[in-house]
């Protein structure tokens, strides 16, 4: 199939119709593609259309690479921890590692670093990453807003940090870190009414170390 807008022409294989493997990663109803406004002006008179709606952009000819939560034998993780606010970093520690252990880790493949406060993971990242010896590396802090004038500078201290590390080290570096306006909030993220993102994160970095392990050697 191939439709021609203003000049250029886009050809797209019919899609197969079934999703299989991939129900939750792919947009549904993504058929035509559409961008955001800002993006406009750099996109004027290029854009693409299918003649056939479908639900599915999946074709015969394309890969698929995802990263599987099933094939953990042999991954190993480090996770790195904040000690500042532990009422709240203990349980996501709990819920990452409750996790691991549901995925069938090893317990002998992990790793447990305490670090000061949120401000200090990235660096630690950094070096478990760039030692070789993990798949990928969990960073769980909690930052909350009502304790320190300085949130902010945390926050995005402990984000980039996290971000680096990955980049530096190319190694997945997962961000478990909290951010929250208050203690409640963050009782509720820490295993209360809003789940545990311990566990949330921990579930990550078992995806992205068998995206990297199993198909990005
Ligand atoms: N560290 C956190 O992990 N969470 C916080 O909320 C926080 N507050 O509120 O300040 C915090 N501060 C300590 C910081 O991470 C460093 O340990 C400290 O600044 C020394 O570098």
């Amino acid at each position: 199939m191939a439709s021609t807008v203003l000049g250029c022409v886009v050809s797209i294989p019919k899609a197969t119709g079934g999703c299989g493997d991939f129900p939750s990663i792919l947009p549904h109803n993504s058929a035509s593609v559409s961008f955001s406004s800002s993006l406009k002006p750099q996109l004027q008179g290029f854009s693409m259309e299918r003649k056939q709606r479908s639900s599915f952009v999946q074709t015969e000819a394309v890969r698929h690479l995802v990263g599987s939560v099933t094939k953990t034998q042999g991954l190993r993780f480090a996770v790195v921890v904040a000690r500042f606010n532990e009422i709240i970093t203990k349980p996501l520690l709990e819920g990452a590692l409750e996790t691991f252990h549901k995925y069938s880790v090893n317990e002998e493949d992990i790793d447990v670093v305490w670090v000061p406060g949120s401000f200090e993971i990235g660096i630690v990242a950094e070096r478990l990453g760039k030692s070789g010896k993990y798949n990928a590396i969990l960073c769980i802090g909690a930052v909350i807003r009502g304790d320190t004038t300085h949130y902010d500078a945390v926050a995005n201290s402990a984000a980039s940090g996290v971000l680096s590390a990955g980049l530096n080290s190319g190694v997945p570096c997962i961000f478990g870190v909290l951010t929250c306006d208050d203690m409640e909030q963050a009782i509720n993220r820490a295993g209360g009414k809003a789940g545990n993102k311990g566990a949330e994160a921990a579930l990550t970095a078992i995806e992205m170390a068998s995206l990297f392990e199993h198909h990005l050697q």
